[in-house]
């Protein structure tokens, strides 16, 4: 197979087959999101919005992460089209769109990731050429109440691939904080409604937990993609829990 078999692939199914997992690397450190690869997750979520990586660092972290089999999906810093091709010429499988709030917003990233005559995007002859337009490859993220009560038109757009939740930033947006419940009653709601609209439009619905229990419940909710904590948190939890063993 080659590479750009291997995205369609892994995307053209992403919807249909069982649950995958991933995790996001924020660290920076590309040997780190290689290890966490190494060990199955099927996807890592390269983080450019909250990471400690920059645009330079990219190719090199996709790289990392597709040779030891998981899909390098990138989350870009904002929701504007350079970013979102610049994203897709590094290697990225699938980009990921932050505080994505209408269709209209939606509509124009999706035709970011998409060659003329269909969408906006400049060629880029580097990497990941040929899958360009036989596959969905735009995930945007809803993560504000606004984004919520748009969701039925946002799953609707043409070519979308799915719709992620950002559920800190839903707590922030609903008054409950960053700390919010999980389970809290309105923010409950919000995230049932947006998978709820995946499943009706037929689009991938994917989300971030803090951890296995949280990660099984979005699961069994009809999640497709869930990713659980990252890199930095999981290597910060290995470390505590090492040293609360021995003191
Ligand atoms: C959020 O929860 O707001 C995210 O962006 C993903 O963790
Ligand atoms: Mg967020």
């Amino acid at each position: 197979m080659t590479r750009d078999e291997q995205v369609v692939a892994w995307l053209g199914s992403a919807c249909a087959g069982p649950t995958r997992w991933g995790t996001f690397a924020v660290l920076g450190e590309p040997g780190a999101a290689e290890i966490m690869a190494e060990q199955g997750f099927d996807f890592l979520l390269v983080d450019l919005q909250h990471g400690l990586l920059d645009w330079a660092d990219v190719a090199t972290f996709t790289r990392a992460i597709e040779n030891v089999g998981a899909a390098p999906l990138v989350r870009v810093p904002s929701g504007d089209a350079a970013s979102v091709g610049r994203a897709l010429d590094l290697g990225a499988w699938a980009v990921v769109v932050p505080m994505i709030e209408t269709g209209e917003q939606a509509r124009q990233m999706v035709a970011a990731t998409q060659y003329p005559p269909r969408g906006t995007r400049s060629f880029g002859p580097f990497r990941g050429r040929a899958a360009a337009d036989d596959v969905a490859r735009c995930l945007v993220m809803i993560e504000t109440a606004a984004g919520v009560d748009n969701v039925a038109e946002i799953a609707a757009v043409d070519g979308i691939l799915g719709i992620f939740v950002g559920p800190t930033d839903l707590g922030l947006s609903l008054g409950l904080g960053s700390a919010y419940e999980v389970g809290e009653p309105s923010h409950d709601d919000a995230v049932r409604t947006v998978v709820e609209a995946c499943a009706r439009a037929g689009v991938i619905a994917a989300i971030q937990t803090a951890g296995a229990a949280e990660a099984t419940m979005r699961a069994s909710q009809g999640f497709d993609l869930v990713s659980m904590r990252s890199d930095a948190a999981l290597l910060r939890g290995a470390a505590a829990e090492i040293l609360r063993a021995v003191h």
